[in-house]
This record gives structure tokens, sequence and C-alpha cells, in this order.
């Protein structure tokens, strides 16, 4: 892109004037590390504005990799035989949410398999919401559920229990993409649930899977819809080929096209929590994540207790190197620093009372 069209398009998003699709578009067309970095440049500025140099971090509790799903892309879609699964009971899952909480994280993000020992059974919820009472009670951390798609009945349980996110990732909002990823699930269905989530009082997380197949109108058309529903964390992965899957030898590229994203998302909504998840590439990946644009770690497991990743199901963990201790240096080295629980908090407050002003309701599109 001429030189002149990339400054103009980032003067308007430093001003927080309305970047346009075809801009987006525009952005997403870039090959280059100097524009890149120039990208990024402005994004970590925007992040600036709006966060200092705070950063976020959640734990990540992986606490059953059972699925009644099939999807294209996850080592645990029901038809991988070749995999080792593991459900882990209420003492485990408790243990390893206060080892998180006690290590310094802000939130606890419980994440399954769609488990049909819980999906498909009256009660199979049950014991998982009073755990949420109950570690919530203990303590006060902020809750996050990404269970897959829940009924209305049991999102609301979960409401009234404390849990204060849903999480749950549409990949693509180019249907038929999503027809080949997300096998015999509702596109609408997904997308249903999280805008109820939201009337809900839950803050949303709405995430793209990048390089498997999407076109940059794709992730344009993504983007301007995660701002319309007011998702208010937003995130993008890189696609990692699982053994024994479909797409297991699906030719890959670099991970460029997930920077480049998050620093766009950064421009297009620069008040949002963007995730450099430490799934994808590792501890070794955060850096270029972090200046991108993102502010929030994700995907802090610890060591030795046998909870997986989801699309490194193994990468960095039993080293240690997923852990705080192994994180907050790497932070230091690029001035940033971790956000105390109550900066934390506090945004997921005010947050909040942004949108009860808004009106808080989502547009559903796309
Ligand atoms: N089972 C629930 C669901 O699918 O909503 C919760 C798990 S969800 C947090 C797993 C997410 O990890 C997917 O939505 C996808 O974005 C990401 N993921 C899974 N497999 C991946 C892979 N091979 N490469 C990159 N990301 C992957
Ligand atoms: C992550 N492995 O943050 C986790 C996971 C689910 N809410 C999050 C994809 O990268
Ligand atoms: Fe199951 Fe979630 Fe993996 Fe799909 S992404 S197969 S729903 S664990």
């Amino acid at each position: 892109m001429g030189n002149i069209i990339l400054e103009e398009i980032l003067e308007k998003a430093d001003q927080e004037m309305p970047i346009k699709r075809g801009e987006v578009l525009k952005l997403l067309k870039i090959t280059t590390m100097e524009d890149l970095q120039k990208i990024c440049l402005t994004a970590r500025k925007l992040r600036f504005r709006y966060f200092k140099n705070k950063l976020f971090l959640y734990g990540f509790v992986y606490f059953s990799t059972y699925c009644r799903n099939d999807c294209t892309f996850c080592l645990y879609r029901k038809s991988n035989s070749r995999i080792k699964r593991y459900r882990k009971n209420h003492e485990e899952i408790l243990s390893t949410a206060r080892a998180l909480v006690d290590s310094g994280v802000h939130l606890l993000d419980f994440t399954m398999g769609e488990d049909p020992l819980f999906h498909d059974r009256t009660q199979g919820f049950y014991g998982l919401i009073q755990l949420v009472k109950e570690i919530k009670r203990e303590t006060k951390t902020a809750i996050m559920i990404s269970p897959g798609v829940v009924s209305t009945e049991i999102l609301m349980n979960f409401r009234e229990a404390g849990t204060d996110w849903y999480a749950c990732y549409q990949e693509t909002h180019n249907r038929s993409l999503y027809n080949r990823l997300r096998i015999e699930q509702s596109y609408d269905e997904r997308m249903g649930q999280k805008v109820k989530a939201k009337e809900m009082g839950y803050l949303i997380e709405e995430g793209l899977l990048a390089g498997v197949g999407d076109t940059d109108e794709d992730i344009a058309d993504s983007i301007f819809i995660m701002k319309n529903m007011k998702a208010d964390q937003i995130r993008v992965m890189s696609f990692i080929p699982q053994a024994n899957t479909p797409l297991a030898n699906w030719k890959t590229n670099s991970h460029f096209r997930e920077l480049l994203i998050i620093a766009v998302m950064r421009l297009v909504m620069p008040d949002r929590l963007i995730p450099a998840s430490l799934d994808v590439d590792g501890i070794n990946g955060l850096e270029q994540r972090l200046n991108s644009g993102a502010n929030v770690i994700t995907s802090i497991i610890p060591p030795s207790l046998g909870f997986a990743g989801v699309s490194q199901s193994t990468l960095d963990i039993d080293d240690g190197n997923r852990s705080l201790e192994k994180i907050i240096p790497v932070l230091k080295n690029i001035q940033l620093e971790p956000a105390t629980r109550f900066e934390y908090q506090s945004w997921v407050e005010s947050r909040r009372s942004i949108l009860n002003a808004e009106g808080n309701g989502a547009i559903q599109c796309g």
C-alpha cells in the first residue's frame, strides 16, 4: 500500500475517527514487516490511551477434554480416538483454580469440550455451577466460562452463581466456512446464545481462527460484526493443524497475519480487551503479540497438574513456561506490567456501566 494511504488511515485511527471496511481491508493486505510495525505502533499508542502499561492475566482451567462435537480444526473432536482424554473432579478443579489465583491471575477461565456428561444430562452442569459459586465466594476472582453452546437456563444459573464472562467463539462469520469448521453446529444458535448472555449481564468474548481458509474480506466482516455485537473481549488465534484430524495436513503460513489482525482490532476497537494467547506460540510468541496491541495474557496454566491447552495441548506447560513466574520478566522487558486485581475489577465494573448506559443490547448480525 502507498505510504500516504497507510499514514492517513493510521492518523484516523489515532484520532479515533471511525475506520471504514475498505480501510480495514487495505490494512489487512499489507505484507511487509515495516508496514506491520507502523500499524503496531499506533495500536500500542491506543492501548496506552485506554490501559496505560497494564496487562490483565487469565488463568486457564481446561477441566474436561471430552466432546460430542466434531470441529474439523480441533484435536479434541469426538472422532479423534487417538488421544487420551481426561475429566478432572471437583477437588482437582478447585485446587488448580486456587493455585492460579494464588499465583496472581485476575480471572479464571473454566473451559471444556462439549462433554456429554455435562451437556446431555438434565443436572449435568449442577456440580460446576456449585463450584463456580464456591470459588467466587472464596477468592472473589472474576470468572469466565467456556462450555460451548449451553441453554438459556444454564446460562442464567451460571450468571446467578457469579460468572462474569461467557466465551464462545464463532471462529468465522462466513457461514459457509463456519459450516466446514463447526460441523453440524448451528451458526445462529451459537451467535444467539452470546447475544442472550449479553442481555443477562455477562461480558462476552468473541473469537476468530485465522489461516484456516478465511479471506481478508471475511476477517474485515468479522471485525465489524464483533464491533456491532459489542463483544467485550475479542481474539484471534492462528490455526494450528492437529494430528488425526481432517485438517492435519492443512498448509499454514507464519503467524504474521495473527499479529496484523490483533493490531487492526485494536485500531477499530481501542477500548476492548484483546488477548495474547500462550496457546499458539507459547512464551516465545508473547512479546510479538503484546507489541501488536494485545492487553490480556491468556492460557496461563500451572505446571504438573495434568491440565492441557487447546491448540497447543502440551507446549510450555510442564516446564512451567505458562506460569506467571516465567511470564512477568517478559512483560517487564517491554515496559509492561501486570495490573492489580483492583484495576481489573474496576475495568469490568466500568465496562458494565458503559454497557448499561448504552442499553446493553448487542446488535445481532452476520
Ligand atoms: N468446546 C468449547 C467451544 O468449542 O466453544 C470450548 C473450547 S474453545 C475455548 C476452543 C477454542 O480454541 C476454539 O473455539 C478455537 O478458537 C480454539 N482452537 C481449537 N483448536 C484450535 C487449533 N487447532 N488451532 C487454533 N485454535 C484452536
Ligand atoms: C486461550 N487456550 O486463552 C485458551 C482458550 C477459552 N476461553 C480460551 C482458547 O488461549
Ligand atoms: Fe469440541 Fe470445542 Fe473442540 Fe469443537 S472446539 S471439537 S466444541 S472442544
